[in-house]
């Protein structure tokens, strides 16, 4: 209950900031986007993990408000770091599924994106596989939506969720994320590496592309090059970093 004033003081007084793990191509390790992660610096508690305050904020009702501003600084932030390193870089947004559910969330969803001035194809929302499973028939209409009108969608954390392949196709992903409990494992467990591999063709067999999670060493990182992996993000490459620390990274490398 403290913590649902909390949450929307806490936006009030910039409490809340994002992080952006870079996304770059496994073949040449250019960088190609960024997904942006909640951080909550806490003025009693310090730092709380979005583990943590996503699943509080979705109890209380308040992850709507949340995950609505995530999108719009991290949209605002995109638009910032096209003009000023002029290339076409695109941003992954994390979206809780219950939202899906609420009136109105597309037209939200657009009004936010347009009024970023970017264009609605450099916007992806992340929606975990079991978010997926959680939509019935209404929230597939949702996602269409969405999805027609520019705004891509990937499955976050794929391969935990367990859903029927049957019902893989009828979304219109664009984006298979493989979570990062698989990639730890590649290279070492010929089990794993033959899961990823599966993975990777299931994607491209249903015209989905794939981002590797997770990658921290050189090893994984040549294996999914040569399981045709085309995206990863991991600590191999970056962390996630602050948008002083992007701005940074962008200057030194275009
Ligand atoms: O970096 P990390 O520990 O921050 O992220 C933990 C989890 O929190 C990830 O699964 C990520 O998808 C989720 N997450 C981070 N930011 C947001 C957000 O703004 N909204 C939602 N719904 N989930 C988020
Ligand atoms: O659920 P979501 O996939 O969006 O989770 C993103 C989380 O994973 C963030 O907390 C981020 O800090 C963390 N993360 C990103 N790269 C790595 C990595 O290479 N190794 C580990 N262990 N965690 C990572
Ligand atoms: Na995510
Ligand atoms: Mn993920």
């Amino acid at each position: 209950i403290e913590l649902e004033t909390d949450i929307r003081q806490a936006i009030e007084q910039e409490q809340f900031c994002l992080y952006y793990q870079p996304i770059f191509s496994i073949q040449d390790k250019k960088v190609v986007g960024f997904e942006a992660l909640s951080r909550w610096l806490h003025p009693q508690h310090g730092f709380i993990s979005p583990t943590k305050f996503i699943t509080i904020a979705e109890e209380i009702g308040l992850i709507q408000i949340l995950d609505t501003w995530a999108l719009q600084s991290a949209c605002q932030q995109l638009k910032i770091w096209q003009e000023q390193f002029n290339v076409a870089l695109t941003v992954n947004v994390n979206f809780s599924a219950t939202e899906l559910q609420q009136p109105g969330v597309v037209e939200k969803i657009i009004q936010i994106c347009g009024q970023s001035g970017l264009s609605l194809s450099s916007v992806k929302l992340e929606i975990t596989e079991s978010g997926f499973l959680q939509t019935a028939s209404a929230g597939t209409n949702v996602l269409k939506q969405i999805r027609s009108q520019g705004i891509k969608l990937c499955i976050d954390d794929f391969g935990t969720g367990y859903s029927s392949l049957s019902r893989l196709h009828i979304f219109p992903i664009d984006t298979l994320k493989i979570d990062r409990s698989f990639i730890s494992g590649l290279g070492s467990s010929s089990d794993t590496t033959a899961i990823v591999q599966t993975i990777i063709s299931l994607a491209h067999n249903l015209d989905m592309d794939v981002v590797a999670e997770g990658i921290e060493t050189n090893e994984q990182l040549e294996k999914l090059k040569d399981l045709g992996c085309e995206f990863g993000q991991g600590f191999f490459f970056s962390k996630p970093l602050s948008s002083q620390q992007v701005t940074q990274l962008l200057s030194n490398y275009l």
